[in-house]
This record gives C-alpha cells, structure tokens and sequence, in this order.
C-alpha cells in the first residue's frame, strides 16, 4: 500500500513538472522571435536531459520499493515460522501436563489412595479415583471426606447445573465437590453419608446414612440409594430419595414451580421436600422467605430458621476397608 501510493506520489511530481515547462514554452512563444531556434533547441534539450533525469530517479525510487517489500515479505514470513514455533511448544506443554498427570496419578491408584486414609491426621490429601485425574480432598482422621461445606456464606451457592456438576468453591473453606465426583465415587463402592448441622444458637446436630448412592448425569444425578441409620437431627432427606438434581437452569422437581429458584440453590428437591443445604446463607440464621439452609426436622419444620454451618461427608462402608 506504501508502495503504492509513493509511485502514484512520484508520478504526479513529474507531471506537475512537465505542465510547468509546457506552460513556460507557450508563455515565451510570444517572444519567439527574439529566441534563436538555437535557444529553444537548448531549452527543449535541457528539459528532455530533465525528463530523463527524473525518470532514472523513478527507476531507482522503484527499484528502493521492491527491496523494501522483499524486505517486509522475509519478515512476515519470519513471523509465520515464529508462530509455527510457538504452536509446536504450546503443543509440547500440553502433552508434558498430560504426561504429568499420569506420572502423579499412577502412584496415587497404586498405592489406594483412591479414598481419604484413615488414621491419619485431618487434613487435604490427594484423592486419584478411576474416570477422574486426581484432585484435592477435605477429609477427617476417621476417614470421611468432606462434599459440602458451608461456614460464613464467603461462597455463592446460587448456581447453575454445570458448576453443581463440576463443583466449586475452595475445599479449604465452602464448597460442593461437584455431582460427578459424587455419582463416581458413590457407584463403584457403597459409601456412607454424614451430614453435620450448626444453627445459630451454637447447637450442632446431626443425621446418619448408612447407605448413599446417586446416578449419573443422564439420571440427572438422582439419589439412588438413602438409609438413614440415626442421629439427633432426624431425616430431613427422606422425601429427597429417587429425586433429581435440580438448579435455577435445570428444574427436575415434581411441582410446576421450580423449587431452585424459590428455595435457592441446588439440590434433589422434591416438591419441594425439608430439606435445602445449598441455600442462601443467611448470617443472622433467619431466613423469612424459606430460602434459607434447612432441616425441617432439626427445628420443628421452622423454615425461617436458616443453618448457620453444615457439613457432608461420605467415605467407603468400613466393612469394605
Ligand atoms: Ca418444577
């Protein structure tokens, strides 16, 4: 384009150049009497002399422009090379990452750390389970793993179907570890589900399953097995069994209405069922619109009363270790 327009440039300078003599010829036409044919043999030979010097300028302007575009024609394909490369180490990187993630998770099956240990002390441990690259776990010395967790309301639980799938949250403070980890790890072994409860006035409850299984994601993630054994908080989930998992974006309730969106959060709601851990998180523990964090039957079905702490934790049934 450079090129281009610094001909057209040149190109209109000698023309301009060449009226200008044309326009000197006519206006000393009139004195051509006193100009020797001499004179004017001279003058036309000086301007040819000129036309031929401005055009071997032209010549050399040209010949300047094409070196020039071969110049930028060598970078861009410089730059082509340049990224070439840097596709191919990108590529490199990748397969190094997957390699890595091989090399880690390989031990981690060999060893069985396909479960939280226990006996060991509380804390995060790797966790490498089959159809999963291995990830961070919460678990406890007794050998539970945290699923859920809720403590100050830090992290927003009003989420749509991919993040309950995926999980989220930091598993050092709130989080949900995510419905497929839980339809894997609950379908190759039978698991165990304790669920701890904190209300507002410093009461913890709890409620014990000795069986929780749920189904993948074309079940839609629904509770395939549910037996509560015990525990002070009473079974709020009871209702909740064979139930869907439903979000704002998802509604697999029983009801027209959609539970997740007036209950807020996600979970197996029934119609919409007592109980809702993946609701708002209400600090001073009232919640006047039942769309709080509930257990019906920890608080007498008072709905306005919203959780202030909860913990779910699963590991493998003992008699498997
Ligand atoms: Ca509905």
């Amino acid at each position: 384009m450079k090129s281009i327009f610094l001909v057209i440039s040149l190109s209109s300078l000698l023309l301009i150049e060449l009226t200008f003599s044309s326009e000197e010829i006519v206006m000393e036409a009139g004195s051509i009497k006193e100009k020797s044919t001499e004179d004017i043999v001279s003058r036309v030979g000086s301007f040819v002399s000129l036309l031929h010097a401005r055009n071997d300028q032209i010549k050399d302007c040209f010949e300047n422009i094409k070196g020039k575009d071969i110049i930028i024609s060598d970078r861009d394909e410089e730059l082509e090379k340049k990224d070439q490369v840097i596709k191919g180490l990108e590529d490199h990187i990748r397969s190094v990452s997957e390699e890595l993630y091989e090399i880690t998770d390989q031990p981690l099956t060999a060893n069985g750390t396909d479960r939280c240990p226990i006996g060991s002390e509380s804390g995060i441990y790797r966790v490498k389970i089959p159809g999963l690259r291995n990830f961070e776990a919460a678990c406890n010395e007794e050998g539970w793993m945290t699923i859920q967790r809720r403590i100050d309301g830090s992290e927003n639980f009003t989420r749509d179907w991919e993040s309950y799938k995926n999980g989220f949250g930091d598993v050092r403070k709130e989080f949900f570890i995510g419905l497929e980890k839980l339809y894997l790890m609950t379908d190759q072994r039978p698991c165990e589900l304790v669920i701890k409860l904190g209300d507002a006035n410093g009461t913890t409850k709890y409620a014990y399953y000795d069986d929780f299984k749920i189904g993948n994601e074309e079940a839609l993630y629904k509770i395939i097995n549910l037996a509560f054994r015990s525990g002070t908080a009473g079974d709020s989930m009871f209702w909740n069994k064979n139930k869907k998992f439903s979000t704002f974006d998802r509604d697999n309730d029983l009801i027209p209405r959609d539970c997740a969106k007036t209950h807020s959060g996600g979970w197996w709601f029934a119609e919409c069922g007592y109980s809702s851990l993946n609701g708002k998180y209400h600090a001073d523990g009232f919640a006047p619109h039942r769309n709080g964090i509930h257990w019906g039957t920890a608080n007498g079905y008072n709905y306005t009363v919203s959780l202030l702490s909860t913990e779910m934790m699963i590991r493998p049934k003992i008699c498997n270790h």
